[in-house]
């Protein structure tokens, strides 16, 4: 670490305040973040830790329809539930902010001011997609299409979430509107623009040769790509009412784009911790020796590696000096999706792992440990319960629990309870290679750390606890226990042994302490022995606890997770009856008692079932019907024809959330009058735990009117 650092401003990218976070944001960002922080904390250097709400783009308005509520509600419902399962978790960020405090308003007007003033943006006309029907510009989320990268037909006019592709709206195929379903026309409008053109070379300079060791390859790469593409002219602007006014004149009904005001929230939050903690925000975001780390998903990696840098080196800023973007965490083999609700949200974790049980910090622990084993550093990894149980049984409870247990065991038994001399002269190979692994670890883990290596690191401490149960069964202080009567001068190897391995105790709560913090605490308090402790510069010694010194008795660190806990999470997750991200009491859905048992029909005979024509359709539109609560009138491409079906679920989906849906439609059903319209169909749906129907699809995307057997 270079000397001239003289404090770190650490962030973690601000999740989108629309819902609830699942453990693959946890693992992309927030943990890594925190272990690093925590890390430096523990050496003593001057860091803020900042995060926060963000609470602007049409990722929230959008949230809000369909929660049948306002934006505002929407973020004030959800900020305080992701700040909480943030600090349940023990992310200790130094603020928690939120993009909709007039101290961000002001702050990312100014940015933005400064920048117009000094004629850094341009200002061009353009044609946009126009909602005629809405009689709205539509801004990123608000439109859908297919993605000309994957042909997945659902993705955003910024993203596709399949593939994870960045788009433009102009790039989809057959865009839709999300707000009436019609597909849009194209209407003039003038914007801002960062024209990333413009910077090409100092970003190309500052990333491919100066980062192109220290950043991960994976991030080097994606800029690269980008960078070999050629930068385009980036709007900054949106026609929205949501969001951060353009403070200019002429640009009224227009907003700050979210990617432009989201990450001045970095700065924002920064100066409202000042506030908060009487400090100067200024050098953290002015002064070159100032170390600036943000972390992320990959997903964000463009706008903190382009967009941002150039945003800052314009506005007179210090850059970051790296963003260790981390790949995707998938869940039992496949991606975790929260429209497909196929994911583990913090909250759950939390309800069913933290607040059942007394001192439940515990499994908190167990969680960043299973989670640090698998960061996705370099490619995707795999959340599966097994692994989750396996972690803890075999490496949490054999391993590190274990070692500490036998050790505290034993120092009560065999030497009253207190720290046990070393007797220097006694010292026999054994020891001396536990004494300098107990060195080499702590260079180990920190220069793995430093490198933004969590899992590396977390498994040296790991590593060195497996050392020290390789040495309690080498010594076996136990069996020499049977030889003091005859021999008492064997109490100096008992002695030794487990002053060792004490002291090798109290390196294990240092070192662990980044990753595990309850953990490190509760051992803190079996030791009797204050935290400052465990600051980093006393590991890889072995004088931390004093000779004579009483210790308490040991506590229980980890339990065994049984099989009957995973295979009700494993039965969770495949029925999909995790919680819905609308609150039960609050859904719009009328309540319905979950079936215990689904009812068997009658037998049919084989010609019965093939009577029923059953073909694969896509919805091209969709309308309520009017006077009828439940209905929905549907037009449907059957490959070949287009049909009218009439589907009672207008209490389960807005129209514009069903266009492009793949469905399985019953084709030979006779007609059927319905508020006079005629329904030539019927669409198979599924009713899930919590009473809603879903539709029954194709997993993969398949030609209209293909027959389904
Ligand atoms: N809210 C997107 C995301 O959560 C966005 C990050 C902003 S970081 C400044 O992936
Ligand atoms: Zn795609």
């Amino acid at each position: 670490m270079s000397n001239s650092v003289k404090r770190f401003l650490i962030t973690a990218a601000l999740p989108y305040a629309n819902g609830l976070k699942h453990i693959g944001h946890l693992a992309g960002a927030y943990l890594p973040a925190d272990i690093y922080v925590r890390y430096l904390r523990a050496q003593k250097k001057e860091v803020v830790f900042v995060c926060g709400s963000d609470e602007h783009g049409t990722a929230i308005p959008i949230q809000a329809k369909k929660e049948g509520t306002t934006p505002r509600a929407i973020i004030d419902k959800y900020h305080p539930i992701i700040k909480q399962n943030f600090e349940d978790l023990g992310i200790s960020f130094d603020i928690y902010s939120r993009t909709s405090d007039p101290i961000h308003h002001e702050t990312a007007q100014a940015f933005f001011k400064q920048l117009n003033d000094h004629g850094d943006l341009e200002i061009l006309e353009s044609e946009q997609y126009f909602d005629e029907e809405a009689n709205t510009f539509l801004a990123d989320r608000y439109i859908k299409g297919t993605c000309p990268n994957c042909g997945f037909p659902e993705a955003y006019g910024d993203q596709c979430e399949k593939c994870g592709t960045s788009l433009s709206p102009e790039q989809l195929i057959k865009p839709f509107s999300t707000i009436s379903g019609k597909t849009p026309i194209k209407k003039a409008t003038k914007h801002w623009y960062l024209p990333l053109n413009k910077h090409e070379d100092w970003l190309r300079e500052w990333i491919l040769e100066k980062h192109k060791n220290d950043w991960k390859p994976s991030v080097v790469g994606q800029c690269k790509s980008w960078l070999d593409g050629g930068l385009q002219p980036r709007a900054v602007t949106r026609d929205l009412d949501w969001g951060v006014k353009v403070p200019v004149e002429g640009a009224e009904g227009k907003v700050l784009y979210v990617w432009f005001d989201a990450p001045i929230g970095y700065i924002s939050a920064t100066k409202q911790w000042a506030l908060d903690n009487n400090k100067d925000w200024k050098p953290y975001w002015e002064d070159k020796n100032t170390k600036l780390v943000h972390f992320i998903g990959k997903d964000n990696i463009v706008f903190h590696c382009l967009i941002f840098p150039t945003m800052l080196k314009l506005h007179g800023n210090i850059l970051p000096e790296n963003v260790p973007a981390n790949e995707f965490v998938n869940l039992e083999g496949e991606k975790m999706s929260t429209s497909r609700n196929w994911k583990l949200e913090m909250q759950d974790y939390i309800d069913d792992f933290i607040k059942k049980e007394n001192g439940g910090s515990q499994m908190a622990d167990v969680l960043r440990y299973y989670l640090c084993s698998i960061l996705p550093e370099s490619k995707d990894s795999e959340f599966t319960w097994k692994g989750f149980q396996d972690a803890n049984n075999s490496e949490l409870v054999s391993i590190f629990g274990n070692f500490v247990n036998r050790t505290f065991v034993l120092m009560h038994k065999l030497c009253g309870g207190k720290v046990p001399p070393l007797n220097a002269r006694e010292l026999d190979e054994i020891d001396e290679t536990l004494i300098s692994d107990i060195e080499n670890a702590k260079l180990k883990v920190e220069n793995a750390i430093e490198q933004y290596k969590f899992r590396e690191a977390l498994f040296e401490v790991i590593d060195l606890a497996r050392k020290g149960n390789k040495y309690m069964q080498d010594k076996q202080p136990w069996i020499v226990a049977k030889e003091l009567e005859v021999n008492p001068e064997k109490q100096k190897l008992i002695d030794n042994c487990l002053h060792l391995c004490l002291q090798l105790t109290a390196n294990l709560a240092i070192l662990i302490h980044p990753f595990l913090p309850f953990t490190a605490e509760k051992l803190c308090h079996m030791m009797k022995v204050v935290p400052k402790m465990l600051e980093w510069k006393n590991a890889g010694r072995i004088k931390l606890l004093s000779v004579g010194y009483a210790l308490r008795a040991p506590e229980l660190l980890f339990r065994k997770i049984e099989k009957e806990e995973i295979d009700f999470q494993l039965d969770k997750l495949h029925k999909g009856k995790i919680r819905p991200t609308t609150f039960a009491q609050e859904s719009p859905l009328p309540a319905s008692k979950p079936k215990v048992e689904s009812e068997v029909k009658s037998t049919i005979q084989f010609e019965d079932f093939a009577k029923i024509d059953l073909k694969v359709g896509t919805i091209l539109t969709a309308e309520k019907v009017e006077k009828a609560d439940k209905l929905l009138k549907l037009s449907v491409d059957m490959g070949t024809e287009t049909r009218t079906i009439v589907s009672g679920i207008a209490m389960h989906f807005q129209p514009q959330d069903i266009i492009n849906k793949q469905v399985v439609v019953v084709a030979n059903l006779a007609p059927r009058k319905m508020r006079g319209i005629e329904s030539n169909g019927m669409i198979l749906m599924a009713e899930d735990v919590d009473g809603k129907l879903q539709f029954v699809s194709p997993n993969v995307v398949i030609n209209n009117g293909a027959e389904v057997r």
